[in-house]
């Protein structure tokens, strides 16, 4: 990858000894059924935050300055199984060294890898899942690692609370608990899915979203499309408040599929990156160390097929 620090900063806020944030990009590309071109989703958003203000007015907050060290590309691309494999290790490599650990892909299988290892890391686990899609089918195409079953693994061994959904498979309905779904139709006459959706939140909160949650006319750029989607403020100001009231422990951004002529889409993702950053460190104003807090004993939470196998 040609970018050699998280949005140009310089290396002193780059390194991994003092950085408080590690961004991991995987370009992965592997199992999705439409439009290509998720590989290219990291590329483009490091440009696009390269060219980005790096002071949030919202929050009066420089956030980069908590450093932000940018890890080599999670390329493993043999198996779907292989990459969520590659993906969970070098996760949970960064959590054990106590950083906020966030990844940006790639199709959406990857957080597979990603919800895995912040599982096996924190108790009692929250995954807000934002996106268009339930993404809850055991297998697709004959690998559980495929993009269609991104969170089945975590509806199974984890509070996994939907929002902005608006298209699934009728058998993924029976999979779905429906008093943890906000769909899109729904939230569109009504706000109070965000106060209801974060009541149902355990304190430990793990995001993984979904670009195609947002509505297709502010983010054209992404492998499946829905009309009916979010837009800025709403997701922003909802986000903002799971920021304020949860610990959460870590985010991925999925699906960008960029576009040659219309950048606005890498440009919304770099925005949302740095948002999510934003109000995570918002409350720490000192320039401490940051602790994420993971927990090294055995949890409770996880299934026992996940086995710590790995040194680090
Ligand atoms: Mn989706």
């Amino acid at each position: 990858m040609e970018t050699k620090t998280y949005a140009g900063i310089s290396e002193e806020y780059a390194k991994l000894e003092h950085a408080n944030i590690v961004l991991i990009p995987v370009p992965y590309d592997g199992t999705s059924t439409w439009q290509k071109g998720a590989d290219k989703g990291p590329k483009a958003f490091l440009e696009a935050s390269e060219n980005m203000e790096l002071y949030d007015i919202e929050t009066d907050s420089e956030v980069y300055k908590q450093g932000v060290y940018l890890t080599d590309a999670v390329t493993e691309n043999t198996s779907p199984e292989n990459m969520v494999d590659a993906v969970h290790d070098v996760t949970k490599k960064y959590i054990k060294k106590n950083k906020f650990v966030t990844i940006f892909g790639g199709e959406h299988s990857i957080s597979i890898g990603t919800i895995r290892a912040f599982n096996e890391m924190f108790p009692s686990l929250t995954v807000l899942h934002i996106d268009a899609h339930a993404d809850l089918r055991q297998r697709y195409n004959g690998s559980s690692c495929n993009h269609a079953c991104a969170v089945y693994e975590a509806s199974q061994n984890t509070n996994l609370i939907q929002v902005g959904i608006r298209s699934l498979d009728i058998k993924e309905k029976s999979i779905m608990n429906l008093d943890k779904t906000y769909f899109a139709h729904d939230m569109a006459i009504d706000d109070s899915w965000m106060d209801s959706a974060i009541d149902q939140m355990t304190e430990n909160v793990f995001i993984t979203f979904d670009l195609d949650a947002f509505d297709p006319s502010i983010l054209p750029s992404t492998g499946t499309p829905e009309p009916g989607g979010l837009f800025w403020y709403e997701t922003i100001d909802f986000l903002k408040q799971v920021f304020a009231e949860k610990n959460v422990v870590g985010f991925d951004i999925v699906e960008l599929c960029p576009n040659e002529i219309d950048k606005s889409s890498d440009f919304l993702a770099a925005k949302l990156y740095y948002k999510m950053l934003s109000y995570k460190f918002q409350k720490d104003i000192t320039e401490d160390d940051y602790d994420n807090a993971y927990n090294n004993k055995p949890l409770t939470n996880n299934l026992s097929k996940y086995k710590e196998k790995d040194d680090y």
